[in-house]
């Protein structure tokens, strides 16, 4: 039976490796985090997605196994982290670098090596050859490479990982192919195979499309509030059109992907990247924004005191519990900047106390403020819409109709 090793059990290397082993391959799922491992093992989940407690019980009753140890195999898959340098913008291949470095340490020859993290194009090239080539090992006789990025969001990742077409990009055709087979085991959609360079790029590129649409959005927003037009109503009738789909406005691009890859475009091709970093000043810009609404709301009711004001929604994006980069964190380091201290905040998916002044009730939350700035559409708050009434809301989702409601 083919046995699979996943590198690294976060957000995209667990659903991986579960999905394999629900579809009867053997997997074990490394990661050196020794903790995480001895959560998987008394099986326990790490993070919340809809779904994955039951493909968790299937994996497991199919014999998945978790390590921190790498496991000699012919097939690998790495799904570690890849930062970008905050300065540079570039690329941090550390975590990719020493995943590749491990395997090749205990690998069978002629064993496949599937990077699925997202690098920034031309990565492979720069960072992983050389290190092969280092160990005096063969690309296609000792080893061969494969990138497969993926494609799933969280919130929806175990409908997307069977649903969503995917890329294969390897240096050998037959390689691709054999890939091909292995993602097909839990993929139903159309696997497409072609070279790494475009399998690297063309990720990069899906990301940086939708950065660049909600840049749109965002930049609406703005000019329908210069001159008070409802930017909503607007991209709902213009998205009529068959060839029109503006995204959403909102208080920011956060998350680990869109607000991070197209910084891979602008690091290496600085002087070609203008449309790519316009969109991403914008979208950066929009905390800066809410905080002057925030401000207008304030004046306009005669409120001083910005400890009457509650920040709602901690975490990137509605019902996940991933706060990477979010919007109002990107919200609450400005008002740090300029001295606001003392407002409030509350996020249901956030049990850990992560900034100051943040609440773990919902209810005290609430009758401690004047005014909600709603900045994640969790199901949560749509739920408690009612409790709003008596508050002034900013609302930058769009998902309140209650009286005294300002919009973005
Ligand atoms: N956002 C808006 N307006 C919108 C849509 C999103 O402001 O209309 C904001 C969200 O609130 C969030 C950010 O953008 O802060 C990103 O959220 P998202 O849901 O658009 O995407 P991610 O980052 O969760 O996942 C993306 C997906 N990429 C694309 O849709 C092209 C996913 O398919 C990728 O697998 C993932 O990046 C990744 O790992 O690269």
């Amino acid at each position: 039976m083919i046995k699979v090793n996943v590198i690294g059990q976060g957000y995209i290397g667990l659903p991986t490796a579960l999905m394999l082993a629900k579809s009867g391959l053997k997997v074990v799922g490394t990661d050196y985090n020794e903790k995480l491992i001895n959560a998987l093992r008394a099986g326990k989940l790490t993070f919340d997605e809809e779904g994955l407690d039951e493909l968790f019980k299937e994996a497991l009753s199919n014999g998945i196994e978790f390590s921190t140890e790498y496991q000699k195999t012919s097939l690998y898959i790495i799904s570690v982290p890849t930062p970008y340098i905050k300065e540079s913008k570039k690329l941090d291949p550390k975590y990719v670098i020493s995943a590749v470095n491990s395997i090749l340490d205990i690998c069978e020859t002629g064993a496949i090596l599937i990077i699925e993290s997202t690098i920034s194009p031309g990565s492979i090239d720069k960072y992983v050859r050389p290190v092969i080539e280092q160990r005096r090992m063969v690309i296609g006789r000792d080893i061969h490479l494969v990138h497969a990025p993926e494609r799933i969001i969280p919130g929806n990742m175990i409908y997307e990982l069977v649903h969503n077409s995917r890329t294969i990009g390897a240096d050998d055709f037959k390689i691709g192919e054999r890939v091909k087979e292995l993602y097909s085991s839990f993929c139903d959609a159309e696997i497409v195979v072609t070279d790494i360079r475009s399998a690297e790029m063309s990720k990069v590129v899906e990301n940086t499309y939708r950065d660049i649409n909600i840049a749109f959005a965002n930049e609406l927003a703005k000019i329908c509030r210069a001159d008070n037009m409802d930017v909503y109503e607007i991209i709902r009738i213009a998205n009529k059109h068959p060839r029109v789909n503006i995204l959403q406005p909102g208080p920011g691009v956060g998350g680990h992907c869109i607000s991070v890859d197209p910084w891979f475009l602008v690091g290496d091709y600085p002087d070609l990247t203008n449309l790519i970093l316009a969109a991403r000043k914008i979208n950066n810009s929009m905390p800066a924004h809410v905080l002057k609404r925030i401000r207008d709301i304030m004046r306009e009711h005669n409120i001083k005191d910005i400890s009457k004001v509650g920040l709602y929604g901690l975490t990137y994006k509605e019902n996940v519990d991933d706060v990477r980069e979010s919007p109002t964190l990107q919200l609450l380091e400005r008002m740090d900047e300029n001295l606001a201290f003392g407002v409030k905040v509350f996020d249901p998916f956030v049990k850990e106390r992560i900034v100051e002044h943040q609440f773990m009730n919902f209810e005290d939350f609430v009758s401690e403020i004047k005014i909600i700035v709603i900045l994640v559409a969790h199901n949560h708050i749509k739920d408690n819409i009612d409790c709003l009434k008596n508050k002034l809301i900013l609302d930058t989702k769009n998902i309140c109709a209650l009286e005294n409601t300002y919009k973005l």
